[in-house]
């Protein structure tokens, strides 16, 4: 052999780009066998899950303001980046002492192994993934350096090192690192085969007459399509539940524990329910609010059923993640009818909204009554038990602050000056929408008209014709509820219990 050994700074960027690569590899091959065990106890996904866990409320608040629905792709991103960056060093450091990187290499894995195994739900198995990764990692790093330096050349000394071959293997493990990567999404976000065949509601509600949205450009329709409902969880996977092996419990504090299965559930009286399901962390004016007709079993039927313990005072619901949210047990008990829902819109529950079964409780917002891939509901008491966000500081028992937006002009979308119509949704959960008021540069409040009712649950549609003159205006709007209640001009940020305030919309006319 004549090929000198390579000097060290020439294989430092190499080492660095196999080690980046490696890792890579290590960390896809993980999340491929998550796949089959658990997504949750993938190395990333189990890292970042427990970023959102441990995050503190203002910061994950202050996330959801500026980055909304983007923050979990920008988590996911920011680990993988992290990671990469941690296997650059951990190859620069095999390079100078092989034992050293393979022991860096132990510690780092056992990040994401702890991570794992601390999700709620987790098993032993969960702590494979995170195995898998290291084995895997360093067999790759491993294997690359000793094809780069094949045995000891013949007049001994340090064996030769090709520093082609380090970067010919680095770009191997890359490519084999992408595609485990992809193989492994396939297996972590595969589907089983869900309910094809809606049932029936024992107790049909009449058909809901046409929303307003035909008449007024830019309004939001009446009904919410099932593919354009907002989404808030905490979730990085969306659960793949297959519903013939789901179960619902009823436990706590009740005479007769019992479990559920989707065919008893469908066995008892499925109503439907028109309701607007609001999200506490809605800005006024805010996107995160939905109005869909529900079909489910009443939440009462479901838990008199087990004979409840009169010292009870709150419902514990468990999704198969482990993720809890509490409500008041008055709430699920009372004539709102409260769901154990299974279909929206004449459709299953899609994925992310919680199929094949989730709670929707009128009138509280989603964190203390929707809970999504429900599978236990547990009554205990406040004093006992808090839920996931309750712990965090949020309100436990919140209502629906009444609220109404403008949907339409868009702010600072220049409009032509003539006739317009200004026009958005107003909602007051249990109380239902009595009025609209319409200001417009601070004038006298004037009534807007209102859209069909589909009840007190559910938003009503609002417009007023406007005659537009040249220049900007100021547009507020504010809701009247059933009890006469004019909503709040008082300025809340969301936390700890919902936002209020007036919306105020600039538009520019010319
Ligand atoms: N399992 C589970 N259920 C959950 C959540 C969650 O993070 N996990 N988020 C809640 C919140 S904060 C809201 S606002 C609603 C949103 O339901 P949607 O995504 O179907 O609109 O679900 C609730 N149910
Ligand atoms: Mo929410």
């Amino acid at each position: 052999m004549t090929t000198p050994s390579a000097p060290r700074a020439e294989t430092h960027w190499p080492a660095a780009l196999l080690g980046t690569t490696s890792l890579a590899l290590g960390v896809a091959s993980g999340h491929g066998v998550a796949g089959l065990i658990a997504p949750s106890s993938s190395p990333v996904l189990a890292i970042a899950t427990t970023v959102i866990n441990l995050t503190p409320t203002p910061v994950k608040e202050w996330a959801v303001a500026t980055m909304g629905t983007a923050d979990k792709p920008l988590l996911v991103g920011g680990v993988i980046v992290a990671c990469l960056a941690l296997g650059s060093g951990l190859g620069v450091l095999y390079a100078r002492h092989a034992t050293w990187g393979l022991a860096a290499a132990g510690a780092v894995i056992g990040l994401p192994l702890l991570a794992a195994l601390s999700l709620p739900g987790a098993t032993w198995w969960w702590a494979i993934p995170s195995l898998v990764s290291f084995v895997v990692g360093m067999t790759a790093l491993a294997g690359v350096w000793r094809l780069a330096r094949p045995g000891a050349p013949a007049g001994g000394g340090p064996s030769p090192l090709s520093r082609r071959a380090l970067i010919g293997g680095a770009a191997g493990t890359g490519l084999a690192a992408l595609v485990t990567g992809g193989a492994g999404q396939l297996l972590s976000t595969r589907t089983p085969p869900g309910v094809t065949n809606l049932p029936r509601p024992s107790i049909p509600l009449p058909q809901l007459p046409a929303g307003v949205e035909a008449g007024v450009p830019g309004l939001s329709p009446w009904v919410t399509p099932n593919a354009d409902f907002y989404r808030v969880d905490v979730n990085l996977i969306v659960p793949a539940i297959d519903h013939t092996s789901w179960s619902l419990t009823i436990d706590g504090m009740v005479e007769r524990p019992y479990q559920l299965g989707w065919s008893d559930l469908i066995g008892l009286e499925l109503i439907e329910r028109d309701i607007t399901m609001t999200c506490v962390s809605n800005e006024v004016g805010g996107s995160y609010v939905g109005s869909a007709r529900w079909l489910g079993v009443r939440t009462r039927d479901v838990l008199q059923r087990a004979g409840i313990d009169r010292l009870a005072d709150q419902v514990l619901s468990t999704a198969v993640d482990g993720f809890t949210i509490s409500t008041p047990l008055a709430a699920l008990l009372d004539d709102r009818d409260a769901l154990v829902a299974i279909g929206i819109n004449g459709r299953p529950l899609p994925p992310e909204h919680g199929y094949p079964v989730r709670l929707v409780t009128p009138g509280l917002y989603g964190f203390v009554g929707s809970t999504k891939w429900l599978t236990r509901l547990t009554l205990t008491t406040y004093a006992a038990q808090q839920a996931y966000w309750t712990q965090r500081g949020w309100a436990t028992d919140a209502p629906v602050k009444p609220s109404s937006r403008i949907e339409s002009p868009r702010p600072l979308q220049p409009i032509r000056p003539g006739s317009t119509v200004i026009g958005g949704t107003a909602w007051a959960q249990r109380r239902g929408i009595a009025a609209v008021e319409v200001r417009i540069d601070s004038g006298p409040w004037r009534r807007a008209r209102l859209g069909p009712t589909a009840g007190i649950d559910y938003w009503r549609q609002w417009y007023l014709p406007w005659e537009a003159t040249t220049g900007n205006h100021t547009l507020e709007c504010r809701a009247v509820d059933g009890a006469g209640q004019v909503q709040s001009d008082q300025r809340e940020a969301p936390f700890p219990d919902g936002s209020s305030g007036i919306q105020q919309v600039v538009v520019i006319v010319r």
